[in-house]
């Protein structure tokens, strides 16, 4: 028993199995090694992965604000396509505080609130149609060099090269105007009037008639003159001093007559009102800083439109253009 006992103590070992050993006792160490590597690797990549997405993060941030802004710039609201057959629209801007202050001596004027009004039933097309063929023969006589011509048949200012001329020192008045004429612009100027009165809640007496009233004609040549520059940004109050209530009305239709010409409210919050005009729209607004305002370029025709304004000041009242 012993000696089987001995002889199981010195039992050879198996070579192969030696091998076997080593090369365990040789890969224990290596893997430990490499676990060690691995969990440093991926603190490593922890790290690198926050990294990334923190920068990730900051170039979504970015993009977001690039696409509000982008989102912003393209929020431009058609307030009045060419397309439509509007009654009547309106909408409320608050007033601006030197526009308050400025109307608050008129009692009977002042707007229940300041704002807009867009109507496309109050003027005739035959009415529109007698004052756009008035217009074409008053500039026959005259036409800005530059694109930006008017006509201002109550003082007889006629835009003709780069400077104004007055219209009746070229033609006698009663060889320009017919009867018609004169009526036709009496009742349009009427039918503003009580337009502005019902859309700002204010009395139509308490209105009046103010300098400057005048036809505008745009086409896409070049400015020749800053009088030429219409594309700019203004407010009439600032303007036109007189002026408490502005009224545009459209004589021809944007998209088939000309291209480009719409007319921009500047909103304060970055984006834009826009109004097409057409043949007989009337637009009405208070002529304050609650309104700033351009006239996008004309890119092609021609437009032609009036400008009828009115103040609450009777010193600034004018009469209705007697054509002479
Ligand atoms: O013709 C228009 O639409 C606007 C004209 C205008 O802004 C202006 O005469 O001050």
């Amino acid at each position: 028993m012993g000696t089987r006992s001995s002889q199981r103590v010195s039992k050879p070992t198996n070579p192969k199995k030696v091998k076997k050993k080593e090369r365990n006792a040789v890969e224990v160490p290596s893997r430990l090694v490499r676990m060690k590597k691995f969990i440093e690797m991926h603190k490593g990549a922890q790290k690198i992965t926050l990294i990334l997405m923190a920068v990730f993060g900051l170039q979504c941030a970015y993009l977001l604000k690039l696409f509000k802004l982008f989102e912003e710039s393209n929020n431009d609201l058609t307030w009045a396509s060419s397309n439509d057959i509007i009654p009547t629209k309106q909408a409320v801007v608050p007033c601006s505080s030197s526009y308050l202050e400025d109307i608050q001596a008129f009692s009977g004027c002042i707007p229940a609130q300041c704002g807009r009004v867009v109507a496309d039933n109050v003027i005739t097309s035959a009415e529109a149609e007698i004052l756009l063929n008035l217009a074409k023969r008053g500039f026959a006589y005259g036409e800005s060099d530059g694109g930006a011509s008017i006509l201002d048949f109550h003082s007889g200012a006629l835009s003709k090269g780069k400077k104004f001329v007055n219209i009746y020192s070229l033609i006698k008045a009663s060889e320009l105007f017919h009867e018609e004429d004169i009526t036709t612009y009496r009742s349009v100027r009427r039918k503003i009037q009580n337009l502005l009165a019902s859309a700002f809640n204010i009395s139509e007496s308490a209105l009046y008639l103010t300098h400057p009233t005048f036809f505008s004609f745009l086409t896409n040549k070049d400015a020749a003159t800053v009088h030429d520059e219409y594309w700019h940004t203004h407010v009439d109050k600032e303007t036109y001093k007189s002026f408490h209530y502005t009224s545009l009305l459209y004589l021809n239709n944007y998209g088939k007559d000309f291209t480009g010409g719409r007319f921009i409210f500047d909103e304060l919050a970055n984006y834009s009102t826009i109004l097409e005009p057409k043949k007989a729209r009337l637009s009405g607004f208070t002529s304050g800083w609650e309104n700033p305002h351009h006239v996008e370029r004309v890119t092609g025709g021609s437009r032609y439109a009036a400008t009828i304004s009115f103040t609450c000041n009777p010193k600034n009242a004018i009469k209705d253009p007697g054509f002479r």
